[in-house]
């Protein structure tokens, strides 16, 4: 009843920013992904009889009933235990190896590996289908982390969210030499999180209706991209959609700016070095960290060029990476 699992995190190429149902967790628009080794998540879950309540701990903090934390984990580990007609509460030990809730998608990983180790341990057997619809519930982006390379996640028609999640565009294979090279410009938790200012986006930013159904097209022409292996044209889209998500966030009321000084620095310095002809674009997604999209050919060329800025702290590298998976070193 005591399973481990690493999930990777993932990056969204045309964004997700809007919730159609609060509760299913079903998107506006479509959007598309991929997933990425080098940000990942391992957790162990285990349902016993000798525990009276869910335990949560992540990165060796105990969180507690009350906290959005553990309630986002409760909620899932319940959604679980209904599918299994379980009774018994768990122990969920987690680890993130990237800053926590700071624009490195951790929700996305997060969520991802409890639902792929919570339904293991519960004896259940799901489809990815089947995974990636419950890890939505738990986090939109998570639903995304469950597909090996490639992915678009279906906003889907359905009340009832049962078509609403991600399937694969191309596998890692399709194009290993694909990187993201994270630039960690703050490693400060950031003060408006993604659900809450999504939320609020939907309510109030007069550019709501514009960004949705942009992104809806955005995501149709990414799937053609990627299958085409079209990395200039990739750049651009992705660059321009995450322009257009933070158009609608910086709309909302009150505003909501992720963007810090040094996210513009590199921001400046890629459409520089786009203007000479180079390979390089930028997305951003709920924090501060500039994400950039190249090619393996030219990391270390760019790699030397962003670790010079002032506001780069760190670079992490991330290539195409597969979807959750068993482990047998447990965390407890
Ligand atoms: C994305 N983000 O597509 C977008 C871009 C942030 C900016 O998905 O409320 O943590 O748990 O569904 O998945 C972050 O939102 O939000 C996110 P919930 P989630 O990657």
């Amino acid at each position: 009843m005591k399973v481990t699992v690493q999930a990777n995190s993932n990056i969204a190429l045309t964004k997700y920013w809007g919730k159609r149902d609060e509760k299913l967790k079903t998107p506006y628009n479509s959007n598309t992904s991929v997933t990425l080794e080098g940000l990942q998540t391992t957790t162990t879950v285990e349902f016993d009889e000798k525990y009276d309540k869910d335990v949560f701990v992540l990165d060796d903090e105990e969180f507690f009933s009350g906290s959005g934390e553990y309630d986002e984990v409760s909620e899932q580990l319940e959604i679980i235990r209904k599918k299994a007609g379980l009774k018994q509460h768990a122990k969920v030990v987690s680890k993130n190896d990237f800053p926590t809730a700071a624009g490195f998608a951790s929700s996305a990983s997060g969520l991802a590996a409890l639902t792929f180790a919570a339904a293991k341990a519960a004896g259940l057997k799901l489809s990815v289908e089947e995974l990636s619809k419950i890890s939505r519930m738990g986090s939109g982006s998570a639903s995304r982390s469950l597909i090996d390379g490639f992915a678009i996640w279906h906003k889907g028609e359905q009340a009832d969210g049962e078509d609403s999640f991600a399937e694969q565009i191309a596998p890692v294979e399709h194009w290993p030499e694909f990187r993201l090279l994270g630039c960690v410009i703050s490693k400060k938790q950031k003060k408006t999180k993604s659900r809450a200012g999504m939320a609020q986006s939907v309510k109030t930013s007069p550019i709501f209706e514009q960004w949705y159904k942009t992104a809806e097209k955005d995501a149709m022409k990414m799937v053609g991209l990627i299958k085409e292996k079209n990395f200039d044209e990739l750049g651009k889209l992705a660059q321009d959609n995450c322009v257009l998500m933070h158009a609608c966030a910086m709309t909302t009321r009150p505003s909501i700016f992720y963007w810090q000084p040094g996210t513009l620095e590199v921001i400046h310095k890629v459409l520089e070095l786009q203007d000479a002809g180079k390979q390089i674009y930028f997305t951003i997604d709920g924090g501060p960290q500039t994400k950039v999209l190249c090619l393996a050919k030219d990391v270390d060329e760019f790699k030397k060029i962003l670790s010079e800025l002032d506001s780069v702290q760190d670079i992490i590298e991330c290539k195409p990476g597969y979807g959750p998976r068993v482990i047998n070193e447990h965390l407890f």
